[in-house]
């Protein structure tokens, strides 16, 4: 038998990697920085620092290992920069019969895979609690998706939190402990700060001359590169931050970014840690009596649920779930989404964390840019577009269903059964952003009026039709109902004219930083 090519992306670090354990003891492993995969969206230059400088520690650790590996560098004068041409090609140079690749987690490469005539053969990603084909027998013929359920069956499956046949604690969900708003007086863990070594620097050099342009600043990088920086950013948070997670899921700060999250996203999307070994390692703490059931509960459903049931939404549903706008949105994104240059306070620190850390918390995304953009009308393409290249974390199977289907609401309720939307009031109630504010979080009209407040009820009424009769939804509506038509249509106009006001992106990749990227995504 030739002796295989074997492809390793720049989110599948992992020794354990399906590919890597059959491996051959004759095979060629590959890992190729592309210019390709830097610009299919304009990533933040962190996400692409984070992603090379693991790839290239990696590269060194499979070195370490005995294996034979090339790794393409960006600058290499002979890079083709797309990573199925070059790794076609490095299969021509060493005369390698086929190219071994574990699926990848973005729907647009795979479509690409299947198209092509080399001699490639795809293999499942078992990186994950639930195989794909699982998820599909789970949901097939079920009419409402729902992760509730999905989790309480992965509990069991995997016996994460049970005690025989019941839940660690006598419940489920114990997410009415959680959801506490900012307090003045937390005091929040410092992130370790990890060693940037002559890869790591090298790395941040070649980032800085070659995607320059990018909206994102490199100076305060501090992203786990490799597995053992991976482990003490896990450990930091076990013991850290984990006892107060669930209590402070929800809350928002003006000045600290990470607040008690984990900040393991990003280490777990590209194979430095295994969800397993997170889940466990929470899991240990909470039967050590380090850590409460409510914050440990909050934290395992998020990967044994959230992380698990949108991945299978996403193979479930692609590529049409792509296309969903039940909402019919059609605005492009704000420009100030690409520079923080608005005065409306909680999206301006939103705004500015994502820009110098590739990072915001769940809450940011979700009731600040997120609630924001469903407000406005925002069109799925554009908004998930954004999200996919600022954060570090970034990877379509996750991305897509959390932002068209739980913020956006666009693929009509499948993945959550009530759109996230909220006024300046909820804003106000979780953060400190709104004494910082020059809009007024009481007001709902007038020059001062936070624009969230307009913007929602206009929002809810613009959508009536489809969702007043949605059971979360009656009270609010009732609400709307009970105003007077003068009241209404003073909050119409107001969020018009703040509509009026915003400079906006009319058409995809007309902003000097996403010129050209659109035609990079698929083969024609
Ligand atoms: P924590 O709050 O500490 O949570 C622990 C872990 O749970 C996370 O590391 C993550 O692996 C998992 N998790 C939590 N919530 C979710 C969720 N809704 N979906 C999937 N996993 C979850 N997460 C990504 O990993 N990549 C993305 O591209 C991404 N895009 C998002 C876009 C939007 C619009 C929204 C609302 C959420 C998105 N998320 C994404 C989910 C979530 O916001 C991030 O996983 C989380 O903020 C990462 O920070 P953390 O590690 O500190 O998480
Ligand atoms: C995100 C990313 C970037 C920026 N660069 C590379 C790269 O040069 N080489 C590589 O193998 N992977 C990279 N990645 C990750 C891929 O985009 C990712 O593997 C696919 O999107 C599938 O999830």
């Amino acid at each position: 038998m030739p002796k295989p090519l074997i492809l390793v992306l720049g989110d599948q670090l992992s020794l354990d990697l399906a590919t890597l354990r059959d491996a051959p003891a004759d095979a060629v492993i590959a890992l190729c920085e592309v210019a390709g995969e830097g610009r299919y969206v304009p990533h933040h230059p962190q996400k692409i620092a984070l992603i090379f400088a693991a790839m290239r520690h990696f590269a060194r650790r499979l070195r370490g290992k005995g294996w034979r590996v090339h790794y393409s560098a960006l600058d290499d004068d002979d890079n083709c920069q797309d990573l199925l041409d070059e790794a076609e090609r490095l299969a021509a140079l060493y005369g390698c019969g086929e190219i071994r690749v574990v699926r990848p987690g973005e729907w647009r490469l795979l479509a690409r895979l299947r198209r092509r005539k080399a001699n490639w053969a795809i293999v499942e990603d078992d990186r994950f609690f639930c195989p794909l084909e699982d998820f599909a027998a789970w949901a097939e013929g079920r009419e409402q998706l729902r992760m509730e359920n999905f989790y309480r069956q992965m509990r069991r499956r995997t016996g994460l939190l049970m005690e025989d046949d019941a839940p660690a604690g006598g419940q489920w969900n114990f997410d009415h402990d959680n959801r506490q708003p900012i307090r003045r007086d937390l005091d929040f863990p410092t992130p370790p700060v990890h060693r940037r070594d002559t890869l790591t620097r090298q790395v941040l050099g070649l980032v800085e001359t070659h995607f320059a342009g990018h909206f994102g600043e490199l100076e305060a990088f501090n992203w786990p590169v490799t597995r053992r920086q991976a482990l003490v950013d896990l450990r930091h948070f076990i013991t850290h931050c984990l006892p107060d997670f669930g209590r402070y899921q929800d809350a928002i700060s003006d000045t600290h970014p990470t607040l008690f999250h984990a900040r393991l996203s990003a280490a777990m999307n590209i194979g430095l840690l295994e969800p397993r070994e997170v889940c466990e390692a929470a899991e240990s703490a909470y039967y050590r009596g380090d850590a409460p059931i409510n914050a440990v509960e909050g934290f395992i459903r998020q990967i044994l649920g959230w992380r698990e049931f949108v991945r299978g939404i996403y193979w479930l549903k692609m590529p049409a779930y792509k296309r969903e706008n039940r909402l019919g949105a059609e605005r492009g994104l704000p420009a100030f989404y690409w520079n923080a240059e608005t005065d409306l306070r909680c999206l301006r620190r939103a705004l500015e964390m994502t820009r110098d850390n590739a990072y915001a918390h769940h809450i940011q995304r979700l009731m600040v840019t997120g609630n924001f953009a469903l407000l406005c009308g925002v069109k799925p393409e554009a908004l998930c577009d954004w999200y996919l290249a600022v954060y570090a974390d970034a990877f379509e199977w996750v991305e897509l269903p959390n932002t068209l289907g739980m913020v956006l609401h666009a693929d009509g309720g499948l993945l959550g059964s009530k759109p996230y939307c909220a006024s300046g009031k909820y804003i106000d109630r979780m953060s400190d952003h709104c004494r910082h504010c020059r809009y007024d979080v009481k007001q709902v009209t007038g020059e001062n009026a936070c624009p969230f407040n307009s913007l929602y009820w206009a929002f809810l009424e613009r959508h009536a039709e489809r969702l007043e009769s949605n059971p979360r939804m009656k009270l609010i509506y009732g609400s709307l109902k009970r105003m007077k038509e003068e009241k209404r249509r003073a909050m119409r106009d107001q969020a018009s004219r703040f509509l009026e006001s915003i400079d906006w992106e009319t058409a995809y990749g007309q902003g000097d930083h996403l010129q050209g990227y659109r035609d990079t995504r698929e083969d024609p």
